[in-house]
């Protein structure tokens, strides 16, 4: 075998080959870190690596894989781009990876490359720069750009290459949305040339590198058939795609993130100008947009997120007790949501229960649903479909749930309904099963009150609809146990949940954070703001929805329930609008999008414009109010605010929780960090004024937190 001497700050080599019977075998591997990723260092063995493949007389193809059992390389390192000092520092960064896939892609022996596991970022440059590409058909083979999701671009010649060998259509769809496929998605776009069972990779790479050194290769058809040939194969076609690609960057990020457009430039200039001046633009245009701050900020969001995926949720916690059979009680909206969810993403055994069959027949199917949508989109085979399928079943009984490690129940929103469950079930449950409560607004101690062991009694807080939202909040009660908390933790991530630890409070941490929405919109909308102004606003700032339709969307009848509980928990500073306010709408039947009916007016399930009866039924009429910019800071410091005083009283752990929940939770722009993230940004003396101006305008409900007034007395911030 032969290696490279290592970097000073690695010990073993990453990079090591052996050669056999004219092909090289490389391999990479950094020993000390749990992926491959292309920092400076590897950079380095790989060029001397390829030096001495070239100088090997005996050497007449080359094949590469990676060491790691499921990860082929995830990128460059991100580490190193958080380090960068200047654009121009960052451009020669791009332009040194690009001059070695350049290396690559000319190197004078043929490269056959196999992959498995994550092939992303740079890791997929460097095999886009190699002369044949075979992927596992494993699912963990996940192919792609996601570069603009950190605020950058491809820039070791992704932005060239990519449109070159899949066409322009295909190549603008990955890149400009920062997407990943699976490997059977990759091989019909024709990203890679073959697709393989994990067990034959590295014999049939070695076979298409033995081919190649006998001269052999590859031919590829254009891909996308007689209407890629339309689009891709002339100029009149490409500039329709362009201009269609234009379009909808801009509807997508609404000028919000830089690096979709930049690289839709970077593209549309190497195919018009050749690949040497493409090259030389998407190093430019990198070397502008990694000095960002939308960029650092969701690097800091990316690091973060893995962080909470190490977090067992609680100080020295146990191991997590491993969920082979689910019991879901309550077989509604929500209960199916999680159980489609549980059986697609964890693949464990669902057992419903409700009160009587034609319910449980009902929440089967629509649990299914999920995992006919899967079908639909290919993430899934028929095979992979009937066995999931199959772990689903459900009864009028709780037959079944005395081997379930977890039950969640989703039933109604009350108390004693919820403390009667608990009571019943707990007959059947296993010795040390964890029973869970899917509430949004009852304290789970007082939930737990009605079990024998509390300890084991916990909220799991899912975001509707389950399949789609990202974030779980996990409640522990005052007598949850630590391995209750680990275990909830631990079975959240397996249904590919971000989960933060929430304290036992009204409201938890999101719909605290949220409480003083559908207030301010009440007083925005009486003194006469427009549903559009107020939408719009939020829009603009990066919102994926204005506040008002976040409302029909929550549902209005769910958004009266917790805004009762917010009030009554915290009537001091959560003070309603004058007048009947949204409980008139729930009463006039509008709930939301789901009764096809709230503030808006839906219609086959798309959004159709503002009801202007509601004004009438708010007793309130649009006639300007409040100048726009005041519209967006009392909702957003109103937020703030309220996340500062929950963070001080220790509703989240951390900054960090609070931020990734508000941002998963209900979409708080990303590129701006978070609610605390942004109050730091802006400067706490900052917020602090201009909620002390509001307050002395509009009331208490603006009067800055104490939290926050420390932090503007010492000049402090939430992160230090
Ligand atoms: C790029 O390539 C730019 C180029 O176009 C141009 C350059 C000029 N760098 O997520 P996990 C760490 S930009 C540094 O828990 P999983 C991660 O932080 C890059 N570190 O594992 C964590 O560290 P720790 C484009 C990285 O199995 C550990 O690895 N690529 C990188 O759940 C394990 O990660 C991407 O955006 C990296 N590139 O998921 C892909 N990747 O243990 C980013 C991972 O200290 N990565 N780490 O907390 C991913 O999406 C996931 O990590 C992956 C594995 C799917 C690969």
């Amino acid at each position: 075998m032969s290696t490279i001497a290592p970097s000073s700050t690695r010990t073993a080599p990453a990079v090591t080959w052996d050669v056999d019977d004219g092909i090289a075998t490389v391999v990479l591997d950094l020993k000390s870190q749990p992926v491959n990723v292309i920092s400076r260092a590897v950079k380095d063995e790989f060029l001397a690596c390829f030096a001495a493949l070239g100088d090997d007389a005996r050497v007449r193809a080359v094949a590469f894989f990676s060491g790691k059992a499921d990860n082929f390389i995830a990128g460059a390192d991100i580490e190193e781009f958080v380090k960068l000092g200047s654009a121009a520092e960052a451009e020669r960064l791009a332009a040194d990876g690009q001059e070695m896939l350049e290396g690559v892609a000319r190197f004078p022996k043929p490269i056959a490359v196999g992959i498995h596991g994550a092939c992303l970022g740079g890791g997929f440059e460097f095999a886009l720069a190699c002369h044949y590409r075979v992927a596992t058909d494993h699912p963990k083979t996940q192919i792609g750009l996601p570069e603009v999701q950190l605020g950058i671009l491809p820039a070791a010649g992704g932005c060239q290459r990519l449109p070159r060998l899949v066409g322009a259509r295909a190549g603008l769809d990955m890149i400009l949305a920062g997407k990943t496929e699976r490997a059977a998605k990759a091989f019909r776009l024709g990203m890679v040339d073959e697709l393989v069972p994990p067990a034959i990779l590295a014999e049939i790479t070695l076979a298409a590198a033995r081919r190649m050194a006998g001269g052999w290769r590859p031919r590829r058809k254009r891909p996308g058939g007689f209407v890629g040939f339309l689009l891709d194969g002339n100029p009149l076609g490409r500039r329709l795609v362009f201009r269609m690609a234009r379009k909808q960057v801009l509807e997508r990020t609404a000028g919000n993130y830089p690096a979709p457009p930049a690289a839709l430039e970077a593209v549309a200039y190497g195919l018009r100008h050749g690949m040497a001046e493409g090259l030389r633009r998407e190093a430019q245009l990198f070397g502008q947009l990694a000095v960002t701050d939308v960029s650092r900020k969701l690097v800091q969001i990316f690091f973060a997120t893995n962080q909470l995926k190490k977090d067992p949720g609680v100080a020295n916690a146990p191991p997590a007790v491993r969920v082979h059979r689910l019991g879901i009680i309550g077989s509604g909206f929500m209960g199916s949501g999680i159980a489609g969810t549980a059986v697609a993403q964890a693949e464990v055994d669902v057992r419903m229960k409700d009160a009587d069959l034609g319910r449980v027949a009902q929440g089967t199917l629509a649990a299914r649903a999920i995992l006919d949508d899967r079908l639909k989109r290919r993430r899934i085979t028929k095979y992979e479909y009937a066995r999931l399928v199959a772990l689903l079943s459900g009864s009028d009984t709780y037959a079944g749930f005395g081997r379930a490690e977890l039950t969640i129940e989703a039933v109604f929103e009350d108390l004693a309904v919820k403390q009667e469950v608990l009571r019943e079930v707990a007959q059947v449950l296993p010795q040390d099963g964890v029973f869970a409560s899917n509430t949004s607004t009852i304290p789970i101690t007082r939930i737990a009150e009605a079990a024998h062991d509390p300890e084991r009694v916990i909220g799991m807080h899912f975001f509707s609809p389950v399949a789609k939202m990202p974030l779980l909040e996990v409640i522990p009660g005052a007598r949850t146990s630590p391995q209750t908390i680990s275990t909830a933790v631990a079975f959240g991530r397996r249904l590919g949940k971000t989960v933060i630890v929430v304290q036992d409070s009204p409201g938890f941490w999101v719909n605290r954070i949220l409480a003083p929405y559908p207030n301010e919109v009440g007083h925005l909308l009486a003194e006469g703001a427009s549903i559009e102004d107020i939408d719009s606003m939020a829009v603009r700032f990066g919102f994926p929805v204005g506040q008002v339709t976040l409302l029909d969307e929550v549902g209005l009848d769910v958004a009266v329930k917790v805004a009762g509980v917010m009030q009554e928990a915290y009537g001091d500073h959560i003070i309603p609008a004058p007048g009947s306010g949204l409980a008139a709408l729930v009463k006039a039947g509008r709930l939301g999008r789901k009764s096809g009916r709230g503030f808006y007016i839906y219609k086959g399930g798309k959004k159709r414009g503002v009801d202007e009866s509601v004004y009438g039924l708010l007793g309130v009429h649009p006639n300007g109010g409040p100048r726009p910019a005041e519209i967006l800071q009392r909702l957003l410091l109103g937020m703030v605010n309220e996340a500062a005083r929950a963070l001080g009283e220790g509703v989240v752990r951390n900054p960090r929780d609070g931020d990734i929940g508000a941002i998963f939770g209900f979409g708080f722009p990303p590129f701006r960090g978070g609610p605390l993230r942004y109050a730091d940004d802006l400067g706490a003396e900052r917020v602090v004024a201009d909620l002390e101006r509001l307050a002395e305008r509009h009331g208490v409900r603006f009067t800055p937190c104490e939290v926050l007034q420390e932090h503007a007395r010492q000049g402090t911030k939430f992160y230090s």
